[in-house]
């Protein structure tokens, strides 16, 4: 990645194009951002932090530029291995970029975690922009402009933008300044792309997020989805997915599994509805548990499973 290292194709004059980190802390709201910006939905979403894994590319194309945002996991305090992979790919992420949108929930948030990531912005020398997220949630209006004084204070911004995510308001605006920070460059991707992912990682991810949404408490921490199927057979307009829900004890697997196995024909039949709206076409959708004992603390697994800072 990056503007200057890469040779793309079709540069032609008057042209723009350049990556965009979209960073901060767990659960401020960078997927749903990335969702609305695209207007479609690529990355997932849940009340829960930590949920984005993977650094996730969501391409913006228009007739003059191609803005490529890059959704990341969310930068915390991590406590073990697993959570390091996640936060190093995200702050990994800001090195590689020509401008970042530095996204802070509009409460303040863990200012622990946001000063460690202002730390981390200050020795950067793309451009960022403060999305303040998150308004709508505001009980008191009037805090929003001191709260905005005091992160001009933070770092010398290029803009700080008001926004909620989740209706889009102010989304456009933050669009417009990201445009005008796009250096001369050629469209990295063709048009029609709107992310660098696979299908079949983004129907993993759909298993996993209605495994968040569906399933309390830790379990969806310990669960990692690995699609093992992908046939299309366009003729009968229906692609075929089988994919493993990996978690990491028997209990777990019985959870996911439920009782009679309501909660993992549940989870499956959310997750083929999205798929379906996601893909275009039917799908038939197999899923079953599989234990894979401490996976998280296994270096191999990890990187099985698509976990690793590059
Ligand atoms: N009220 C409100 N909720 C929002 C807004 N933006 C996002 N959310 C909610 O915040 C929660 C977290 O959103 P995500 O987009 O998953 O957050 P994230 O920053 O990607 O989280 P991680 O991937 O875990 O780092 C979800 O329940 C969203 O619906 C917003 O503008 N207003
Ligand atoms: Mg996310």
């Amino acid at each position: 990645m990056g503007g200057s290292q890469m040779e793309g194709q079709n540069a032609s004059a008057g042209f723009k194009s350049g990556y965009v980190a979209i960073v901060g802390a767990p659960n401020v709201g960078k997927s749903t951002l990335l969702n609305r910006i695209l207007r479609e939905k690529i990355s997932i979403t849940t009340p829960k932090p930590q949920t984005t894994r993977n650094r996730i590319l969501g391409i913006l194309n228009e007739p003059d530029c191609q803005m490529i945002f890059v959704d990341t996991p969310g930068i915390h305090s991590a406590r073990d291995s697993f959570n390091r992979i996640l936060v190093e790919t995200a702050l990994s992420t800001l090195r590689e970029v020509d401008a970042v949108c530095f996204l802070m929930d509009a409460s303040g948030g863990d200012r622990d975690i946001n000063d460690f990531i202002v730390e981390n912005l200050r020795r950067l020398e793309s451009p960022i922009i403060l999305a303040i997220n998150k308004i709508d949630t505001l009980q008191e209006k009037s805090r929003l402009l001191p709260f905005m004084e005091h992160c001009r204070g933070l770092l010398p911004f290029h803009a700080i933008i008001p926004i909620c995510a989740l209706s889009g308001d102010g989304v456009d605006v933050l669009v417009e300044e990201v445009r005008g920070l796009l250096p001369a460059g050629p469209r990295y991707f063709p048009e029609d792309y709107i992310t660098d992912m696979p299908e079949r990682f983004l129907a993993g991810e759909i298993i996993r997020e209605k495994i968040f949404h569906l399933v309390h408490q830790e379990v969806p921490y310990a669960v990692a989805v690995v699609v093992e199927e992908f046939t299309e057979e366009p003729q009968r307009n229906l692609i075929r997915i089988q994919a493993a829900i990996n978690v990491e004890r028997d209990s777990q697997k019985a959870i996911i599994i439920g009782k009679q196995g309501q909660m993992l024909k549940e989870i499956g039949k959310q997750a083929r509805k999205d798929m379906e709206v996601l893909l275009g076409c039917r799908i038939y959708l197999g899923l079953f548990v599989r234990v894979q004992k401490d996976w998280r603390k296994d270096r191999r697994t990890l990187t099985e499973f698509g976990y690793s800072p590059r």
